[in-house]
């Protein structure tokens, strides 16, 4: 059996080329060009890095992206004062606050500020109830990009028992509720792992799709695998690493090269999980857009 590798950065082009194709059908129907705000606080360098990547990315396929940018030292309400202007322009049908803010500020105040129908993140408290409740919300992005990728590699998720472990507010928890619902891809057995979890392996090893949602290192080894399992892998770790030009590189939160052989499918790390997550912002901004038009 030959272990088959998911290309999310393949895919994850697919659905940016349709995604365009959507916006300018949205423009032709309605006059309508979806806008994105992309707010960033701080001089976080990763922060940074993603918002200037976002930002162009989003232009790139037609979106009017703007960036603004407020200093490590705003206040909670400078911020949310910001928000609150972009909640009112008519231009703007995403709000995205980068994460993570200055530790200062309590992100989940700035979550609540942001108008639900342009919380293109997904991480206002009525977005999230929403996937509770089965109803129709903007989902955050990487949830719905993981979502995104089984469905285009053909993995059947219906009855399935898929294995969460980690349960952030962003990842874990949303993508445990989103599988477990009654819904076209979902309807699978859900188990949330999480630090305080025993015997961790034990509920990893029965898993028929593992989602690592953890942030640590190489956590998920051989032994923790069912053979012709499909791995889904969320981390983005930085280790040290004397040989290659930056001093570090980036690894996932799964032990790749002794998970791969064992498995049916796995999203690597870089160009697995990570641009699917970029994609969906764009995916629910126009949906926003959508949405704003009323249709
Ligand atoms: C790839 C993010 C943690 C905290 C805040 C492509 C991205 C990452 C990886 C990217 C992420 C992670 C983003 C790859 C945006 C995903 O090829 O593997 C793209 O840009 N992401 C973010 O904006 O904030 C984060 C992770």
């Amino acid at each position: 059996v030959t272990t088959r590798v998911i290309d999310g950065k393949k895919i994850s082009a697919d659905i940016r080329a349709e995604i365009a194709a959507d916006i300018q059908r949205l423009k032709s129907a309605t006059g309508i060009i979806p806008g994105l705000a992309v707010v960033l606080v701080g001089e976080d360098p990763a922060s940074r890095i993603y918002v200037r990547n976002k930002n162009r990315a989003a232009r790139e396929l037609g979106i009017n992206s703007e960036q603004f940018s407020l200093p490590a030292t705003a206040s909670e309400a400078e911020i949310i004062g910001l928000v609150d202007k972009l909640n009112r322009n008519g231009e703007v049908h995403g709000i995205l606050v980068q994460s993570p803010l200055p530790d200062h500020i309590d992100e989940s105040r700035i979550n609540m500020a942001i108008l639900p129908e342009k919380d293109v993140d997904g991480t206002h408290p009525l977005n999230l109830g929403r996937i509770l409740t089965g109803g129709e919300g903007l989902r955050p992005c990487t949830p719905l990009g993981i979502q995104e990728l089984l469905k285009r590699s053909g993995v059947r998720i219906e009855g399935s028992h898929v294995v969460v472990v980690g349960r952030s507010n962003l990842v874990g928890k949303p993508i445990a509720a989103m599988l477990a619902q009654k819904a076209a891809d979902a309807d699978a057995t859900v188990t949330l792992c999480h630090s305080r979890t025993r015997d961790l392996a034990s509920h990893t090893r029965s898993a028929d799709i593992l989602i690592a949602a953890i942030g640590k290192p190489a956590l998920i080894g051989a032994d923790m695998v069912k053979e012709g399992a499909v791995v889904i892998d969320v981390g983005i770790n930085r280790v040290p690493d004397p040989a290659s030009p930056k001093g570090y590189r980036v690894v996932g939160d799964v032990s790749y090269d002794e998970v791969a052989p064992k498995c049916a499918a796995i999203t690597p790390v870089p160009g697995g999980v990570g641009p699917m997550t970029v994609t969906m912002l764009f995916y629910n901004t126009v949906r926003a857009a959508r949405m704003a038009a009323g249709r």
